[in-house]
């Protein structure tokens, strides 16, 4: 039976704004308060997508989030009609409100871990959505993408986030890669944690996601633990920026792709990765040296938020990197080498997806990796399937509903909770969701 690994890509929420409101990721810092282009995002995605629909991959799409967040907002003591709730929060609770306003449900590699169906003892996909606990925007998100992922993947086991504490701090896919031979086969699963839970917070930006966190998640999807390999990020890659694994590293089957400085111990890793795969396969490491490219260009870049595909045809892997890598002199040379070797890599293509760039959010952060074999693919809520009349549809929808623009002030207004909740009410019937899909129909 074929397998393949699909992209769910997270689709841009109509109140995308920029709030400045994740430390440590210096995009979100640098570009507070700019006045955002919700239809241009939105369409900057859809387009993404198309692209690797046509290139031949398995697509999929997973919904926004209803914001503001009204469950979060009572849970704060603010009492009434949406409307009134809407309007006292914004005038007692502004940073409150702002952080329930946020799009970032679209950065689906935080939306959860995922295992594949060959690599669990029960021989079923395992999904644990992200309790994303680091920062206030985004804990919000899982209840909702737990109702998101059992839409989508009825078949599939999608557990419960884990507790709300800091020892359990999880950030998903964004921290975690799979490594095989052949995607239907037995692979090994790569858990890169920032801290130990247990211990004292690091100095410097916050490390997001705890060791413990992970070996939870590798335990409740029941994996195997002599095909399971844990590292620990570099303090260098946080505190230039890396707040997530996948700004310094990717990986696609053999292959891991990453900056030198990424890892806190490259040997050891490289050691662990190597045994994990013991008679399976032989892992290729490409590793990006400082000297070529510097950390900062790699992150301001995002050379490595990029992703790493096998296009059907093609005998060498595809990295799909955003225009920005193209415009950094060092990325762009060292793109140019990658394909000029004889190396993994064969080609690099360069996507537009801007407005979420200037959140932190590359290619590979707008979309979940989940290897799928035919019978689950055919399983799968066929409104998350992205197909080129889907997307006339919500391209005519995102056309209909979505703001050109959207500046700090905007947000203030009842008026773009009222839009958003008309466009997703419409959305739920597109994507065949359910009519109490988000809490507002609930
Ligand atoms: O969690 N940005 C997101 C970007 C997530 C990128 N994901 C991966 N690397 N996989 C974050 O920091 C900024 C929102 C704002 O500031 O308005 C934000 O949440």
């Amino acid at each position: 039976m074929q397998t393949h690994e699909a992209n769910f890509d997270g689709l841009i929420g109509p109140t995308h704004n920029y709030g400045g409101l994740s430390d440590g990721n210096l995009a979100s810092a640098n570009n507070a308060g700019l006045v955002a282009r919700p239809r241009a995002a939105a369409l900057q995605g859809l387009e993404k997508m198309k692209t690797m629909h046509e290139a031949g991959l398995w697509q999929g799409i997973l919904p926004p989030q209803q914001r503001p967040h009204f469950p979060t907002l009572r849970r704060a003591g603010f009492e009434g009609s949406d409307k009134q709730v809407f309007e006292a929060a914004w005038k007692q609770a502004p940073r409150l409100m702002k952080n329930a306003m946020s799009a970032s449900s679209m950065w689906a590699a935080n939306a959860a871990t995922v295992s594949p169906s060959a690599d669990t003892a029960d021989g079923k996909l395992h999904l644990t959505p992200a309790n994303l606990s680091t920062m206030l925007h985004r804990s919000i998100e899982h209840p909702q993408t737990q109702r998101a992922l059992e839409t989508a993947f009825p078949f599939a086991t999608v557990h419960q986030a884990l507790p709300e504490q800091s020892v359990f701090a999880d950030e998903g896919a964004a921290n975690h890669v799979r490594l095989c031979e052949s995607r239907g086969g037995q692979g090994v699963e790569l858990f890169v944690y920032g801290r130990d839970g247990y211990a004292a917070h690091r100095p410097g930006y916050p490390a997001r996601q705890t060791l413990q966190a992970s070996q939870a998640i590798a335990r409740s999807h029941r994996l195997m633990g002599s095909r399971t390999v844990y590292a620990l990020q570099s303090d260098a890659a946080i505190d230039a920026g890396a707040f997530h694994n996948d700004v310094v590293c990717v990986g696609a089957l053999q292959t891991l792709f990453y900056h030198e400085l990424a890892f806190a111990d490259t040997k050891q890793l490289q050691a662990d990765i190597r045994s994990a795969a013991k008679g399976l396969f032989e892992p290729i490491f490409e590793e990006v040296p400082t000297a070529e490219v510097p950390i900062e260009d790699a992150i301001k870049a995002y050379l490595f938020n990029s992703m790493l595909v096998q296009i059907p045809g093609e005998s060498r892997l595809t990295l799909i990197a955003p225009l920005e890598t193209a415009e950094n002199k060092a990325t762009k040379t060292y793109c140019d080498k990658l394909v000029a070797s004889n190396g993994p890599i064969g080609e690099v293509r360069f996507v537009d997806v801007r407005q979420s760039m200037r959140n932190g959010g590359g290619p590979a952060c707008l979309r979940l990796r989940v290897a799928l074999n035919q019978t689950e693919w055919e399983q799968v809520n066929p409104g998350n399937k992205f197909s080129l009349s889907l997307y006339d549809e919500l391209k005519h929808w995102v056309e209909k509903h979505y703001r050109e623009k959207l500046s700090p002030e905007d947000i203030c207004h009842p008026s773009i909770m009222e839009e958003s909740f008309l466009a997703l009410d419409e959305l739920t019937k597109l994507m065949q969701l359910g009519s109490d899909f988000y809490p507002f129909q609930r």
